[in-house]
């Protein structure tokens, strides 16, 4: 099938072929036709069926939109993007604003018009967004008003940015204006389904920012494994969560997955942990998406440890390792079983979980269907059960970085590595020891800092911690934790020899940690993923 993208960017700068992942797509459940535009499957399709008038996106505030108003939105802004700002197909355009309905119609706007949607994370600064925007060769942008001085920062420098239009905006110029002159219809551009819909940049923690492309098909695909397979929302479920839809884990959650069954979602700005339960409870939400310590945050936060009553169902867990006392917290508090679930931005979304009834503490869970995946040694070879090798993958998404030599790094024969160590026990369930590269080594025995962090969090007096190894002349690396205590407890020696032992009981006790630091707080992305690489760096 021709690609129907005139600007062939994208197509261009794609991984050669013998530097592609492996695609399984031979399951009856991913069968996609040649052509194919997302946003016709997960948007018009709802109101060419009669469904237009479902509620589509809310906010807490009292924003709803069907799904009829979320197609003349995204329709609007496919006509502005085309006929006024002169996107052509294969255009790459920047999207930037906190979660809210405006986003996603952008998104659905650029999509429809054939363009390549590119989310910003709210917090990125203009020196951040510069990069992104000259790898993407960024042409336009469309940019919520609160967040758009960093973006006229980086502007002036990047030359392919020709036009930027703001929306939440009275002004004249202002992207809402522009929609109220086109009339709401529009015919998508019949993509193929291997044209690339989405540019999504890793939040890694070191290095210049990849940018991971995927496909139109890559969109469904993900929709017919995890959400279909392991989720198994219904229509009148209600989604909320807090990953920034500039994040794989968010888009997918909160946006695609929802409109996949035709159920709606709550779009929500602020998502600090208090914030976000607010939300939970007067939205009557009943799928959450979040990560592990807002999870911990929130359920710590309650008098006498239970939730106020709410209509929550589901609740998924995702970007980093689920402690098993963060797991049993939550379900003291809200009695429900969380569905861990590891995803990549790189693969798109969650490929290893389980499910509600499924779920094992300190396991991630098993492959989900759709993909495959294997624990490797050193050398590639697969590892029999109960050895920690690293974790590889293939299915139906695969890495495709945007013009980088790192695509070598992470598919090799056909696989993709994640950078994570992993462990596979007889059952089939996948469990996590640490990132590759932050395994501690110490006087030659592999310790796994989550491992230690989750012995950690089991000690009354630990709100949350980080565990990393630190250099030492005697053992090559020694195990250091830095703990942040919650109120009414004192830092002090006593705390750090009650820490220690604590460890030492817990697990084996060679991997207690040998230094102990008191913190107010852990500095963590906007993702929620502990940055072991600032405590490294002492920050
Ligand atoms: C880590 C986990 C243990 C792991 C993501 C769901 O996190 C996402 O994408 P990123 O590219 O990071 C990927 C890395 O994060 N990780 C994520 N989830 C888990 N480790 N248990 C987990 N449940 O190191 C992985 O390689 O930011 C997650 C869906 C979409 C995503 N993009």
């Amino acid at each position: 099938m021709a690609s129907a993208h005139v600007d062939t960017f994208a197509r261009d700068r794609l991984p050669p072929p013998e530097a592609l992942p492996e695609i399984l797509l031979d399951q009856p459940f991913l069968r996609f036709p040649d052509t194919l535009n997302c946003a016709g499957e997960l948007l018009d399709r709802h109101v060419a069926e009669g469904h237009g008038a479902r509620a589509c996106l809310r906010t807490p505030d009292g924003t709803a939109w069907s799904y009829a108003e979320l197609q003349d939105r995204a329709n609007r802004i496919a006509q502005v993007l085309v006929h006024e700002l002169g996107l052509v197909s294969g255009n790459r355009v920047l999207l930037r604003a906190p979660n809210n309905p405006m986003m996603a119609a952008c998104w659905y706007g650029v999509v429809k018009a054939g363009g390549i949607a590119v989310g910003s994370m709210p917090l990125l600064r203009a020196a951040e967004l510069k990069q992104i925007i000259d790898k993407a060769e960024i042409s336009h942008a469309l940019c919520d008003l609160r967040l758009i001085d960093e973006l006229r920062a980086a502007a002036a420098g990047c030359p392919t940015l020709r036009q930027i239009r703001c929306f939440h905006n009275d002004d004249p110029e202002g992207l809402e204006a522009a929609m109220a002159r086109h009339d709401g219809r529009f015919a998508n551009v019949a993509t193929a389904a291997d044209d690339v819909c989405l540019i999504a940049f890793t939040s890694g923690t070191t290095g210049k920012p990849k940018g991971t492309m995927h496909f139109h098909r890559d969109v469904m695909a993900a929709c017919a494994c995890w959400p279909a397979q392991v989720l198994r929302a219904q229509a009148d479920d209600v989604f909320i969560g807090s990953p920034p839809l500039a994040f794989t884990f968010g888009l997918g959650g909160l946006l695609h997955f929802p409109m996949s069954v035709g159920a709606s979602a709550v779009l929500v700005e602020r998502v600090s942990p208090p914030e976000l339960l607010d939300a939970v409870l007067k939205t009557g939400a009943t799928v959450l998406f979040t990560a592990p310590t807002s999870y911990r945050a929130m359920a710590l936060a309650q008098p006498g440890g239970r939730l106020p009553p709410n209509r929550l169902r589901k609740c998924v867990s995702a970007g980093e390792a689920l402690p098993a006392a963060t797991r049993a917290l939550w379900k003291a508090a809200s009695g429900i079983e969380i569905i861990d679930g590891i995803g990549s931005t790189e693969l798109l979304h969650i490929f290893i979980s389980a499910d509600e009834h499924e779920a094992r503490a300190g396991a991630t869970g098993k492959v989900v269907p759709g993909y495959v995946a294997c624990i490797m040694d050193a050398e590639g070879r697969p590892l029999p059960p109960g050895q920690v090798g690293a974790l590889a993958v293939k299915g139906p998404t695969g890495c495709k970085y945007l013009d980088d030599p790192r695509q070598a790094i992470y598919v090799r024969d056909g696989w993709n590595y994640t950078g994570d160590a992993y462990r596979l026990d007889d059952d089939g369930y996948f469990h996590f020891q640490s990132r590759t590269d932050d395994l501690i080594v110490s006087a030659g025995y592999n310790i796994g800092g989550p491992e230690v962090e989750e012995a950690l969090l089991r000690h009354p007096a630990v709100a949350e911690c980080g565990v990393i190894g630190v250099p030492d002349a005697e053992r090559g690396q020694i195990v250091k934790a830095f703990v942040v205590l919650k109120s009414g407890h004192a830092a002090g020696d006593a705390m750090v020899q009650a820490l220690q032992a604590h460890v030492k009981q817990t697990i084996a006790p060679y991997k207690y940690p040998r230094a102990v630091e008191f913190r107010a707080s852990l500095p963590r992305t906007e993702t929620g993923k502990l940055q072991r690489f600032k405590l490294r760096a002492g920050g």
